[in-house]
């Protein structure tokens, strides 16, 4: 069992509007106190979306270049990408988020009903993102919205080979309506097909709305890590919104403490996810 907790902070998404949701970081500078005040209470990580001048979802090279430089520049926090974007961004538009070079980026292990919608991704595209990240020293958290995304995940280490840095990370995103369920027997059946994965393989859960409490406390029992943010929930108990992300992660790291997992430090973290240096 791991002594620390690596705390991902996934603070935007691509699903909810900055009008129903006024805390949602959508600016550059937004992001950037986001990412400080979130680092202060104990995140290592940040999973990053960026917005436009409206707010709307964007995968503009230009302004996930500038996201990438001004978080490395004001925060210790890993930079993490999503290469997933918003459901109708084309395969091409999220290859071309590695152009920005960040330390990490998403990698979602096969496709998913995701609410009305679908998110495509096809192997052939996984397979693309995969091996284009280990030539740019890109390390891949792969997102497993299902069970069989593990197994898929197997196939592509087997076929293709361990990611940049050779240390496997995973991130379960449950409670997607049309992906598994946010409970403790869906994680633990996640848990054990992972053993079937690479040796030190970690992961992080994270669970989508009223999931958020059920995942985080079955992940820190399992020995897991954590992911919050505003991305994955905008309520923070019954009724009350989400004050601020930072209030995700300061609960997050309260949590972790309790379990006698103390939250991991941006440089920890770097050791563990095999983060390539300056
Ligand atoms: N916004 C979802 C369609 C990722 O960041 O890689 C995809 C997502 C996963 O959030
Ligand atoms: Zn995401």
């Amino acid at each position: 069992m791991t002594t620390t907790t690596l705390i991902t902070v996934a603070p935007t998404g691509a699903e909810s509007r900055k009008s129903d949701v006024p805390a949602l970081p959508v600016t550059l500078e937004e992001l950037v106190a986001t990412g400080k005040e979130c680092q202060a209470v104990g995140a290592s990580v940040i999973h990053v979306h960026l917005r436009d001048d409206a707010a709307e979802p964007t995968l503009d090279l230009g302004l996930l270049k500038d996201a990438v430089g001004a978080l490395r520049a004001e925060t210790d926090l890993i930079v993490q990408l999503s290469s997933g974007g918003a459901v109708t961004d084309p395969e091409e538009d999220r290859l071309r988020v590695l152009d920005a070079e960040p330390d990490m980026a998403s990698c979602t292990m096969g496709t998913v009903n995701f609410g009305d919608d679908v998110f495509l991704n096809r192997w052939a595209f996984i397979v693309e993102l995969h091996t284009r990240m280990r030539d740019r020293g890109i390390v891949p958290e792969y997102e497993i919205f299902d069970l069989g995304q593990l197994t898929a995940l197997r196939r592509l280490l087997d076929k293709h080979g361990l990611p940049f840095g050779g240390h496997v990370h995973l991130d379960l995103v449950m409670n997607v309506p049309g992906g598994m369920p946010g409970t403790t027997e869906a994680l633990v059946a996640c848990v054990q097909a992972m053993r079937d994965l690479p040796e030190g393989t970690t992961f992080s859960a994270t669970g989508i709305g009223r999931g958020t409490l059920p995942v985080m406390l079955a992940s820190l029992s399992a020995g897991g890590h954590l992911r919050v943010g505003l991305e994955d929930t905008v309520t923070y108990a019954k009724g009350v919104p989400v004050e601020s992300n930072a209030q995700l992660v300061a609960r997050a790291a309260a949590f972790a403490r309790l379990a006698q997992r103390p939250p991991m430090t941006p440089a920890e973290a770097r050791t563990l996810l095999g983060i390539r240096g300056e």
